[in-house]
């Protein structure tokens, strides 16, 4: 495997970081995860595109422009022979001193690793899965906000333990109001009555690129789509539920802090859903 570091392709075993490096002392950078289907990066103008919103958010200037930044995802996928896989672009604000001060850094690093991605074993796609709600919740938005997608994710982490101490693979997050949030790598929808249900971005949610890919795939296919707050109440009776995310693709759930979810198997709106992404992330994106 070739990872790109700064503008150069290290082999595996020598794509190496500073000890220095603020994304490793302070968690301090951002990152996208992306795929490619078939020989074509999925969906990969968004990605840029929400890796410049994080980093401006943090005020970090990135090294490389837009175009560049497609070009050198392509390019690593195309040395790593990468037709189907996952891409992991991570930029950090870089090099810099002991102390959290980060004008002490003198430049941002970029990297780019193209392989492979199973986040959830095969069998939870056909019956679909069970998750539950844990007592960490998504950061305010006064705080980290959760729209960044920072190199600090110890809150979703503390999440996923949580999950995992309970059995299950991935968590629900509640805000501070006790509104559904997401999951602590995917967003959630819900179905009732034939609409399509997710929670607004306001609630404390990913500006999720396949949670837009599903919004669109629903309307297109005659569904009222809406994004108003939901509760767990609203989640225990719901007709179907799924998790979307670049990872996870579509994923059914059957089974919410025990509640089993409409007749608990996964849904035919979510089927119908998981075939149309299927289609479209086989068919288009950037070609490698
Ligand atoms: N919420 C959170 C907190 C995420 O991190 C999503 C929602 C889904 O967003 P997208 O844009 O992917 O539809 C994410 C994305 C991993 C992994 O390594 C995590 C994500 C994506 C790919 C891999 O666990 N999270």
């Amino acid at each position: 495997m070739k990872v790109f570091i700064d503008g150069k392709y290290f082999d595996e075993w020598n794509a190496k970081v500073s000890v220095f490096d603020h994304g490793l002392l302070y968690g301090d950078g951002v990152f996208e995860g992306i795929r490619a289907y078939n020989g074509r990066v999925f969906k990969l103008k968004e990605h840029i595109d929400r890796l410049f919103y994080s980093a401006k958010a943090i005020l970090l200037n990135l090294p490389l422009s837009h175009a560049e930044f497609m070009r050198a995802t392509v390019e690593t996928c195309r040395r790593n022979k990468l037709r189907d896989g996952y891409i992991r672009l991570v930029v950090t604000r870089g090099v810099g001193t002991l102390g959290l001060n980060p004008s002490r850094c003198k430049s941002p690093s970029v990297i780019i690793i193209a392989g492979k991605i199973q986040l959830y074993p095969k069998e939870m796609y056909l019956r679909g899965m069970e998750i539950v709600t844990v007592p960490t919740t998504r950061n305010l938005h006064s705080a980290l906000n959760p729209a960044i997608k920072s190199l600090n994710y110890l809150n979703n982490i503390l999440a996923k333990i949580e999950a995992n101490n309970a059995g299950c693979e991935e968590a629900i997050m509640l805000n501070a109001e006790g509104f559904v949030a997401e999951c602590t790598g995917d967003n959630l929808f819900i179905v009732k009555a034939g609409k399509v249900l997710t929670p607004p971005l306001s609630a404390g949610a990913l500006y999720g690129i396949t949670r837009g890919t599903v919004m669109d795939l629903a309307r297109e296919a005659g569904h009222e789509v809406a994004e108003p707050n939901l509760t767990r109440y609203d989640l225990f009776n719901a007709d179907e539920c799924f998790l979307s995310g670049t990872g996870a693709e579509i994923i059914p759930v059957t089974k919410i802090d025990g509640r089993v979810i409409g007749d608990g198997k996964p849904g035919l709106v979510t089927r119908k859903l998981e075939n149309q992404y299927h289609a479209l992330t086989n068919g288009s994106g950037e070609p490698i």
